[in-house]
């Protein structure tokens, strides 16, 4: 709804002795030639001021003034109206430039009355009034128009009274596309007057444009895609159709009371009274079609504009029809069951062949957010702009291993890894408010990645996940998520299924680091990379694998320049595992460096090698109380799959019957909090023997049992 609280409401139209002087006072030129009649000798007015008298006193005055001061209505669901009475249409706005605005004012809506008895009076409003209008607000303003006097007009034995005939109606629709209603009233006898004004206020808290396109006679594209993610918010069992429980929890949720069985055949009828070739109803439910269809007969035939905005309200959705997000969403850099489901629920319901998602696919699932592109499109890289990381894979197939039957991905080119992905926040955890639009994502861009496979689905969201959770959400939130806080989908025993691995180094030249760097973020998937000494490495991947019976994502981080040693620190809290790669003496000194420097002493760390240890690593990493380094070799088969495991294993490092020592003098620290404890034990076990002691001599004293007698016969001391 229109978030409008003070109307104005402009009340126009034929005043007495109008038609006789008319032609002479019309100075201004306007677009469409007027054609005025002279031939009329009526001079009463249509009624403008008796209609506002009317509806003001709920009583038909036979003398009122020409012209009514502003009367201003008590405010009513938080709006108040102001009504503006105009004489004999004013000859203040006819000579009046529109350069110089309205005479009246601020407009919102105006009330152009005609007298259905005299059908000269419509023809001037057709051909003078309207056209003025249209000259001062441009079909800005939504207008009513009033046919006042249907009581005189019922009189005559014409077919239509003296009135207009419907033809003359509908062409006036067509040519006056900012005429929301033509409504036929009388002041005198009280009908419709109320009906006049609601509407008038309506067309201005309900506006039409937003939701129906006019010119082509159909719903607007923005208001489709708000009602096809309302259609699928409430399609639970993801059948793509609404069944009547659903359309039950649609009502209850809109209006907040239950639908009968009458009123569900009612919709039914509605839906399949359209002439549509589409299919609108399929096993006696609603498809999207019969969804959308629902809406396009409220508003093009039944004028019922309210019914739309209050769904657009209550689906949180603003006057531009965008998505209002919620206040916060989880920062949580990892998915969530939930969430996890939902996505897979969406690729089981959108694969249209062969158990992969094609790129028409994607575009379905993604075709009800303001920008029809997945998150991780190489077109919508701006989001991740103050982020620590964008999408390496963006706009590419991220290739599960051992699936070869997958065509690997191709290289990034150099134009992908724009340096504006790598700004370091100085958050870990990005806002949405931080981010900005894409280069190319007007929503007619197309998708073209694809097909995808179900793990490859999910991958992307876990890597977008890990980047920028916020951004994740609000996406999944733009698809038609909807958070059910399910408690379980919090509460996790379990070990995670997304392991997030970030890699530090500090040189850019290095090659062998950087091929390391490539070992880890493209083999891992793979695929070839030309590898290139000049080559940045940096970007976020993922990868899914199978450990333990479980699917686990592999998201991989990799910053290979540390400009910012503090957001970096905090950043690294955020990963489970942080990869200090090197091979050779000097590049491990670089890597030591990067430790003291960034990483803060709880963070998981793991020295890593290309090809063969080090002693200095060995011994730094004894010294240190941490894993051997670990060791991938570029050569030997199954080496890239050895170094993931290892990398799970890392993460699930309180499963395995050993634990990992991952962070420095993790052991010795474990130890001496062992020895505290146990000291603080027996010091806490003293105390109790005194006390009881104590209590045990008065107790004795008083020839009542004593509590460390019960306590020797319990306890075996
Ligand atoms: N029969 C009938 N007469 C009406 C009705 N409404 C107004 N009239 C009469 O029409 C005449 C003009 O009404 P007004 O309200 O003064 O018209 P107006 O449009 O304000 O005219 P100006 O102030 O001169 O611009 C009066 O004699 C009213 O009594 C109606 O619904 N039915
Ligand atoms: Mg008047």
């Amino acid at each position: 709804m229109n978030g409008r609280r003070q109307l104005s409401l402009l009340v126009l139209g034929e005043g007495e002795d109008e038609l006789d002087r008319s032609c002479s006072s019309v100075t201004w030129t306007l677009a469409h030639p007027t054609a005025l009649s002279q031939n009329t000798l009526h001079t009463d007015g249509v009624g403008k001021s008796s209609l506002v008298s009317t509806y003001v006193s709920r009583h038909f005055a036979e003398t009122v003034g020409p012209v009514l001061t502003r009367v201003f209505l008590p405010p009513e669901n938080g709006c108040t109206v102001t009504l503006i009475d105009t004489r004999g249409g004013d000859e203040t706005m006819k000579n009046s430039h529109s350069e110089m605005g309205c005479p009246f004012g601020h407009v919102d809506s105006i009330v152009l009355v005609f007298d259905a008895s005299r059908v000269e009076t419509f023809h001037r409003m057709n051909n003078l009034w309207l056209p003025l209008i249209e000259h001062f607000f441009g079909g800005d303003v939504p207008v009513v128009v009033a046919g006042n006097k249907v009581d005189a007009a019922e009189d005559k034995s014409e077919p239509h009274g003296a009135g207009p005939t419907p033809g003359q109606i509908v062409s006036l629709l067509k040519n006056f596309k900012f005429v929301r209603q033509l409504i036929k009233c009388s002041a005198k006898e009280l009908f419709n007057v109320d009906k006049v004004f609601r509407e008038a206020v309506s067309s201005v808290l309900y506006p039409i444009g937003p939701i129906f396109d006019l010119d082509r006679g159909k719903l607007t594209s923005a208001f489709e895609r708000a009602l096809t993610r309302t259609f699928r918010v409430f399609d639970v069992d993801k059948d793509g159709l609404l069944s009547d429980n659903e359309l039950k929890a649609f009502q209850r949720k809109i209006w907040g009371v239950a639908l009968t069985e009458q009123d569900i055949e009612r919709w039914k009828t509605m839906i399949s009274a359209g002439c549509l070739r589409e299919e609108v109803m399929r096993d006696g439910k609603i498809t999207l079609r019969g969804f959308l269809q629902i809406f396009d007969v409220l508003v093009a035939k039944e004028n019922k504009c309210s019914v739309p905005w209050r769904v657009l309200s209550m689906m949180k959705y603003d006057d531009d029809l965008n998505l209002i997000p919620p206040e916060e969403f989880d920062t949580e850099p990892e998915l969530k069951q939930e969430e996890v489901a939902y996505l897979e629920e969406g690729f089981r319901q959108y694969c249209s062949s062969g158990g992969m998602l094609s790129s028409k696919d994607i575009q379905s699932i993604f075709c009800v957010c303001d920008r029809p592109l997945p998150p991780w499109d190489k077109r919508r890289r701006g989001m991740f702009d103050g982020c620590h990381s964008f999408p390496r894979s963006a706009h590419q197939e991220v290739t599960p291993l051992g699936t070869p039957e997958c065509s690997p991905p191709p290289s990034p080119t150099q134009s992908d890894l724009g340096l504006s992905g790598i700004s370091i926040t100085s958050s870990p955890l990005p806002s949405i408010g931080t981010t900005s639009g894409g280069t190319d994502s007007s929503p007619t861009a197309s998708y073209k990645g694809g097909p995808m496979s179900l793990s490859s689905w999910l991958s992307h969201w876990h890597m977008v996940c890990a980047i920028a959770p916020t951004i994740a959400r609000e996406e999944l939130y733009q698809v038609g998520y909807v958070s059910r806080n399910l408690a379980q989908a919090t509460a996790r025993n379990d070990p995670p299924t997304t392991v997030k691995v970030l890699v530090l180094t500090d040189s850019l030249e290095e090659k062998g680091r950087a091929c390391l760097l490539e070992q880890l973020l493209w083999r891992l998937h793979g695929s070839e990379v030309v590898q290139d000494g000049e080559e940045r490495c940096f970007g976020t991947t993922c990868s899914s694998h199978e450990f333990e019976g479980r699917t686990t994502f592999l998201v991989v981080t990799c910053l290979d320049t540390i400009t910012k040693p503090d957001e970096v620190t905090a950043l690294a809290k955020v990963y489970d595992v942080v990869i200090l790669p090197f091979d050779d003496s000097e590049s491990f000194d670089v890597a030591t460096q990067v430790e003291h420097g960034v990483l803060t002493d709880e963070v998981p760390r793991i020295f890593t090698s290309i090809g063969e240890s080090h002693e200095t690593a060995e011994e730094h990493c004894i010294r240190m109380d941490l894993e051997p380094p670990l060791i991938i070799s570029t050569s030997s088969e199954g080496a890239d799959e050895l170094a993931i495991l290892h990398l799970i294993k890392c993460v699930r490092n309180e499963r395995e019957p050993v634990p990992l020592r991952l962070t420095p003098h993790g052991e010795r620290k474990k130890r001496a909090k062992r020895k505290v404890m146990f000291l603080g034990g027996l010091v806490t076990a003293g105390i109790v023997v005194l006390g009881l002691s104590a209590l045990n001599r008065r107790g004795s004293g008083q020839g009542g049992k004593s509590v460390l007698g019960i306590l020797r016969r319990i306890l075996p001391f």
